[in-house]
């Protein structure tokens, strides 16, 4: 199984990114545009798992859940990330410290539980488009296309398998929790 802990997000959350999807699909020779029920923030990338390791990570969710409360995020700038001759666009996240702590609670139980550690940092973004081939001037058409003021809660996390239904990628949630601590 290709796993990953995410934050999904509610429909007015998906509705802002959508929006900011046809902007830029507006000035795109070609991209690879995420699917509006795909979108979501990665917390940690599993990779490929067997199916009985499911227990575990589902343990490490349940122990991590229970130390956290739920909190807002906010969205930041819209990025790139350059690939050859495309690159990959994407929203990032303003510098949350309970983010941090629930992304650094997450890694810690994950190595502790034996699985290969990450070693690169956390850098929180929602991936808007794969392959993007922009009509013009890159930084001119990021630089129109201005920012997301939108704020959210996030309540739970959820455990996100990465499978193809009839050829279409899906992420499917296998588990999810509420981050359920009072403050
Ligand atoms: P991306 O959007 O930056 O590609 C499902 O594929 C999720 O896991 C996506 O959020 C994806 O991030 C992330 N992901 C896929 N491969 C990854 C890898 N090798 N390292 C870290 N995250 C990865």
């Amino acid at each position: 199984m290709r796993l990953f802990y995410a934050i999904e997000f509610d429909e007015k959350t998906k509705d802002v990114l959508a929006e900011k999807q046809k902007a830029l699909r507006e000035k795109a020779v070609k991209g690879n545009f995420s699917l509006r029920d795909n979108l979501h923030l990665t917390l940690r990338f599993m990779g490929e798992v067997p199916q009985s390791d499911l227990p575990v990570l589902t343990g490490i969710q349940d122990a991590v859940s229970k130390r956290h409360g739920p909190f807002s995020l906010e969205f930041a700038e819209i990025g790139t990330f350059e690939r050859g001759n495309s690159c990959i666009v994407w929203v990032g996240i303003k510098r949350n410290s309970e983010l941090f702590e629930l992304q650094q609670d997450l890694e810690r139980e994950i190595a502790k539980s034996g699985f290969q550690p990450e070693t690169r940092p956390y850098k929180p973004h929602i991936t808007l488009a794969r392959e993007f081939v922009p009509d013009g001037d890159l930084d001119k058409i990021i630089r129109e296309m201005g920012l997301l003021n939108h704020k959210f809660d996030v309540k739970s996390i959820s455990l996100m398998e990465s499978t193809r239904i009839n050829g279409k990628l899906t992420y499917l949630c296998t588990y999810r929790t509420d981050i359920s601590k009072e403050k």
